[in-house]
């Protein structure tokens, strides 16, 4: 069976003036908060700030066409393979609160702080399956593949201030950029805001099992489990900050990048 969904979403920012030189939003369906606007749900953060300052000046686009094969169980196996290519793009970082870093006096320069988001992640595959092994009497192995494309990140140098707002956030023109020492790394920086790439995701999950009739409704299940069997590194993005010692360097695992881990089970129903 195979499923095929495509969707597109444009999702409007609310950015707010608070006054100084930093912009700051959420999300928001409206297009001008009016004088004294009473929202609350929805605009209790830049209220805050002073809604007459206010306007949905920043915008995101969310395109995705999601794919999605399915084997149902027969000849002793069942798999499904899962995709989605999307695209993720907007002149703010769409991470709910985002800034307008490039402002200089009145001018937000959103223009040039066009860019990927922060959740642009281009390929998402996975592909899972379970099989009951012919003639062993009740042998079962699963599986799950996933990979990942790597999140934007910006190149940039915290040194400096080249745009003079008082904002130490500006962009390293496009290039090749290295880091130095152990687990350093090369990305393509594109330039602007999000235009290098992090590493990318993979991990290979397993699971064996056994089950054991014993007479009447009782049976022994066993069962070992071994996730990331191929112990693949999967690193978070590293600092883009030329400024640091860390400068594209991986010194962390990504949230829920563990090494190889094993473990094994016992169940028992009667
Ligand atoms: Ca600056």
């Amino acid at each position: 069976m195979l499923e095929i969904l495509i969707f597109s979403l444009s999702s409007p920012f609310f950015l707010a003036n608070t006054g100084n030189s930093r912009v700051v939003g959420v999300p928001c369906a409206l297009e001008i908060l009016p004088p004294g606007g009473q929202d609350a749900a929805k605009l209790a953060y830049v209220q805050r700030l002073g809604p007459e300052r206010t306007a949905a000046i920043g915008n995101g686009r969310n395109d995705a066409l999601m794919l999605q094969v399915d084997k149902r169980f027969s000849n002793h196996f069942s798999a499904r393979v899962s995709y989605t290519l999307a695209d993720s793009r907007g002149n703010t970082t769409g991470d709910g609160t985002p800034q307008a870093n490039l402002q200089f006096l009145d001018d937000l320069n959103l223009d040039d702080y066009e860019g990927p988001t922060n959740f642009d992640r281009r390929h998402n595959l996975v592909i899972s399956g379970t099989s009951l092994i012919p003639k062993t009497g009740g042998l079962t192995v699963a599986w799950i593949a996933r990979y990942l494309s790597g999140l934007a990140f910006t190149i940039q140098d915290t040194n400096t201030d080249a745009d003079r707002n008082a904002i130490l956030f500006d962009p390293l023109p496009a290039g090749s950029y290295s880091g130095t020492g152990t687990n350093a790394i090369t990305v393509d920086n594109e330039g602007g805001r999000n235009g290098a790439r992090g590493p990318d995701f993979f991990e290979l999950d397993l699971r064996l099992g056994y089950r054991f009739r014993l007479g009447g409704s009782r049976s022994l299940d066993v069962f070992g489990e071994v996730f990331n069997v191929t112990n693949r590194a999967n690193f978070d993005s590293p600092t883009g900050d030329r400024r640091s010692t860390n400068f594209l360097v991986l010194t962390a695992l990504r949230p829920g990048g563990i090494p190889m881990t094993g473990q094994l089970g016992l169940r028992f129903a009667f």
